[in-house]
């Protein structure tokens, strides 16, 4: 299904009287503040959220799925989704692609039509957690740490096909995430594993084009329970240190023991310059995959005021990090859910960018906690939809994203033509 300019200039021009008043009063109180408004319109403009090839059918648990109608099957629908989502926000124009799981028949076909639906390709994910059907020998005990060295070779072999994947639709990193672990105490010898793993990586790594980047992506339990290979942000730097510079950690907001502080590790990878890109989720007990922002919106906003503060000029966009959403459950239209990623992703940032820096560096420097709070929390506090809402209207995406869906009954269209 394509999303022509017509129907978005409809839903506009019904809109576009609330959303003047809206914008207008916003504007006027962060110009005040003394807010460079056009400034973060750009920058919200041009700050795009890659969505992963798996997530635009209903998500399940391991108890099942509830499959929803007129859910793409092929990569090829699946692109038409993305395309579909980018035309109405103006905010989605890149995947990720997740192999084997996605891997396109026609290659040259699928970057065709990504160019033509304004569509990146941002960072490959390969997949060694799982044994796909056909192959020669098993991931049970690990891909890339295995004891096996002709295990170990399969992984590495398939991380390759993937850069060469990638390489071809024009991307430019590659994600490990890595199941490998242990579920018993004793089971696994901690140093070897983390030795073969490093070694594993580093063919990768020499595969790797000048121009590209991996990404190790660190996670501390699930579905290995009692120690992962790369369990947290140390390993995972340890790693991109050992390995050079084109490596890179990734954080995925969800692989994370409860209650930490993911903002001061983002902080520290920036500092490092090894920070590589993110999985945006939300979560309120462990990898719960939830749609972003829908539990912890300040957790949020405190990661992107460090992402802000650590990127010359904020510019995300030309930070070069990836941004993939990797959040998918079974109860909502999982293009609903992902406008809905992309609008709390953009929201943070947004307020993010808003803050009073030099203020805020002031209230640090006098040691002044409760100065330092008020001007953290008022940024947090200031609706900015309005702002989000107007560089979705200058560039050509519909005023309010979920209500344009809602109003052509997108969904009802998929499943007429897919069934
Ligand atoms: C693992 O929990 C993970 O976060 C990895 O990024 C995978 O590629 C993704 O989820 C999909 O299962
Ligand atoms: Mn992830």
């Amino acid at each position: 299904m394509l999303i022509n300019k017509s129907q978005i200039d409809t839903h506009n021009a019904k809109h576009e009287k609330s959303h003047s008043k809206r914008f207008a009063s916003i504007s006027s109180i962060l110009s005040d503040e003394g807010v460079n408004v056009k400034e973060v319109i750009e920058k919200l403009k041009t700050y795009q959220i890659a969505i992963p090839s798996w997530a635009l059918s209903t998500g399940g648990t391991r108890f099942g799925r509830f499959p929803g109608k007129g859910e793409p099957v092929s990569f090829e629908q699946k692109m038409e989704d993305i395309g579909l989502l980018h035309a109405v926000n103006r905010s989605s124009g890149a995947v990720s692609m997740h192999i084997p799981w996605d891997t396109p028949k026609d290659v040259k076909a699928v970057k065709q039509m990504a160019d033509s639906f304004g569509i990146q390709f941002d960072a490959m994910n390969s997949n060694t957690f799982q044994d796909q059907p056909g192959q020669a020998l098993t991931y049970k005990f690990g891909s890339l740490c295995n004891t096996e060295t002709s295990i170990r070779e399969q992984a590495i072999e398939h991380n390759l096909e993937v850069i060469e994947i990638g390489k071809q639709v024009g991307s430019k990193s590659l994600t490990v995430w890595l199941a490998d672990g242990a579920n018993f105490p004793g089971q696994q010898h901690q140093r070897k594993a983390f030795e073969r793993t490093l070694d594993a990586l580093k063919a990768i790594y020499k595969a790797l084009p000048d121009d590209w980047f991996v990404f190790t992506e660190h996670k501390p339990f699930e579905p290995a329970f009692y120690s992962t290979v790369i369990q947290d942000w140390g390993t995972s730097l340890l790693l991109a240190q050992k390995l050079g510079a084109k490596a890179k950690c990734l954080v995925d907001l969800g692989h994370h023991l409860p209650n930490c502080n993911i903002e001061q590790i983002v902080s520290r990878l920036i500092m490092e310059g090894k920070l590589g890109g993110f999985h945006f989720n939300d979560s309120k007990y462990a990898d719960d995959d939830l749609t972003v922002g829908s539990l912890r919106p300040y957790q949020l906003y405190l990661i992107f005021n460090e992402l802000v503060d650590g990127v010359p000029g904020g510019d995300l966009s030309k930070s070069g990090f990836g941004w993939m959403i990797d959040a998918s459950h079974n109860t909502k239209d999982p293009l609903e859910d992902l406008l809905q990623s992309v609008e709390a992703i953009k929201i943070a940032y947004a307020e993010a960018l808003i803050i009073d820096r030099k203020k805020l560096e002031l209230a640090q420097e006098k040691n002044d906690a409760v100065k330092a709070q008020e001007i953290m929390q008022h940024a947090f506090r200031t609706d900015v939809r309005a702002l989000l809402a107007e560089a979705r209207l200058q560039s050509g995406a519909a005023i309010n994203p979920i209500e344009f869906y809602r109003e052509n009954s997108v969904r009802g269209n998929l499943v007429r033509e897919r069934g």
